[in-house]
């Protein structure tokens, strides 16, 4: 299938389940696409753009859910995860330990290949924690996809010099934000080839060898 089909195709998904400790991971090897961000940075908007209006926000922000690891399938091939949002209004240091602590657990815990998507408000730009999120993920050996939130609400001619300073915070080198509108669906289709890019890659196509493998014996 074309690039373009596949970027523009219906897309069947549906809620799988949200896990609070370790024993309720996912563990069957599909790859899993994260998206993480402070909280208020867009990141249900996104999801639900990405994936054609399908409302999964009112699932993941379900009272109990706000803080958890939330599983979606996507075409009955790989997950998008929402990973609770850091960094909200009142936390204080407990809350920050716990969501390091369930971050930690979730990202070493034995999985398919992920991708992680970070999300940043572009007006805001990038703050300490999104510096320190984006860090930790480093240090876990990811190399997280940056997408610069809400870009909408940026006048054109600013654009251009907020997306730069989001690379420079967070020293992206020559790979650039992806800008990102839930409003205007800016940024839909290079986010999906972002994705595609990285579930056709040798790592990404992990899980479908283990599969294979498995058919054949
Ligand atoms: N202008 C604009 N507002 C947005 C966009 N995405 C989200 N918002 C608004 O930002 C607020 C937080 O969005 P939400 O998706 O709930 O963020 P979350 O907490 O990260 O899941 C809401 O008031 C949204 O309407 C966008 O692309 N453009
Ligand atoms: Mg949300």
């Amino acid at each position: 299938m074309s690039l373009a089909k596949t970027l523009l195709k219906s897309r069947t998904v549906r809620f799988l389940r949200s896990a609070h400790t370790a024993a309720d991971f996912v563990t069957d090897g599909y790859p899993e696409i994260l998206f993480v961000g402070r909280s208020n940075v867009g990141k249900s908007s996104l999801m639900n753009k990405m994936l054609g209006n399908r409302k999964l926000a009112r699932v993941s922000s379900t009272p109990g859910r706000t803080r958890a690891v939330n599983y979606f399938v996507v075409d009955d091939s790989f997950y998008f995860v929402d990973l609770p949002g850091y960094g909200w209004a009142k936390a204080g240091k407990d809350e920050r330990r716990q969501w390091a602590a369930l971050m930690d657990r979730y990202l070493r815990s034995e999985s398919g290949p992920r991708h992680v998507v970070q999300l940043v408000d572009a007006k805001v730009g990038v703050t300490p924690l999104d510096e320190q999120a984006h860090d930790f993920f480093l240090s876990l050996g990811h190399r997280p996809s940056v997408v610069a939130t809400k870009i909408d609400r940026l006048p054109r001619g600013r654009r251009g010099a907020s997306l730069a300073a989001v690379a420079r915070a967070l020293a992206l080198g020559d790979r650039r934000p992806i800008a990102f509108s839930a409003r205007s669906g800016e940024g839909v289709k290079e986010l999906w080839s972002a994705i595609h890019s990285f579930l056709r890659s040798p790592q990404g196509s992990a899980a479908s060898e283990v599969r294979n493998e498995r058919d054949q014996s």
